[in-house]
């Protein structure tokens, strides 16, 4: 009894809480090398410029623009845009300024009479694995019909693509979790082809796709955190010719060492 008394307690260590973004995770589940890259940059403090493509610029601008008060939504425009001048020519540059200013213009008519938040900060601890998941919803209508909503710079007509669907599971999932309600809309508004998709889910329609294709993913990726490994598996695909992160990717393929050399 004194020897329990007496004995030094022992510390409980709590692991450090492991928060992950649905990007990381959609990264993670479709390139493993790809949610490394991601990390690495976020140590390192890297910048993240997009490339020379006009369509990434048009989401970029257009997501902080129309999440912008008006008063200062000028200024933000043309913030990215002089962002933008360093890698795009200047007829694409124009584009994407017509463009983003059509796509705002869109978006503000489909939520004026809407009590809308935008930018709007979720998280939950997924017990079963440990890993806190975090996301901002583009928007989000509260009250009676909860509604999350995501924007889309990309053409899209006929229900909806895989990365919105993953992306708003989570979101109504995360929602669900932290509220009485029963049901979420979902709404993703496709801006390149002025399409919307609006959807209800039930509390467990949510569940069961969180159990069929979120937990597994998140099972994985808590393993391969736990264990060091497996975060250097590269998927190669048309996926690559978009990647961020291609030029390291293509750096750290060349510095493996080769079979049979
Ligand atoms: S370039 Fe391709 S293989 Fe490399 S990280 Fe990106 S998606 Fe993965
Ligand atoms: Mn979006």
């Amino acid at each position: 009894m004194l020897d329990q008394l007496t004995r030094p307690q022992r510390v409980v260590q709590t692991a450090p809480e492991i928060r992950v973004g649905i990007s990381d995770l959609w990264s993670f589940k479709t390139c493993p090398a790809s949610y490394h890259f991601r990390q690495q940059a976020r140590k390192t403090k890297q910048v993240y410029t997009p490339a020379a493509r006009p369509s990434e610029w048009l989401g970029e601008i257009v997501h902080s623009v129309a999440s912008t008060p008006l008063e200062r939504r000028k200024a933000m425009l043309l913030r990215g845009l002089e962002r933008a001048t360093q890698v795009l020519p200047e007829a694409e540059l124009a584009a994407v300024h017509a463009k983003c200013l059509e796509m705002v213009a869109y978006i503000d008519a489909l939520l004026a009479s809407r009590d809308v938040r935008y930018h709007y900060h979720l998280e939950r601890l997924d017990e079963a694995t440990g890993l806190t998941l975090v996301t901002i919803a583009d928007a989000l209508e509260l009250g009676r019909k909860t509604t999350v909503i995501e924007f889309k710079t990309k053409e899209h007509r006929g229900g909806i693509d895989s990365k919105a669907e993953f992306q708003t599971m989570i979101s109504a999932w995360l929602l669900l979790r932290s509220s009485e309600i029963d049901a979420v809309i979902r709404q993703i508004f496709y801006l390149g082809s002025r399409s919307v998709h609006t959807e209800r889910l039930t509390r467990q329609q949510v569940e069961q796709y969180f159990c069929r294709e979120v937990r597994p993913v998140l099972r994985k990726l808590a393993k391969a955190i736990d264990s060091r490994r497996n975060l250097s598996i590269s998927r190669t695909g048309s996926r690559c010719q978009t990647c961020r992160y291609l030029q390291e990717c293509q750096a750290a393929s060349q510095a493996q060492p080769q079979a049979n050399s």
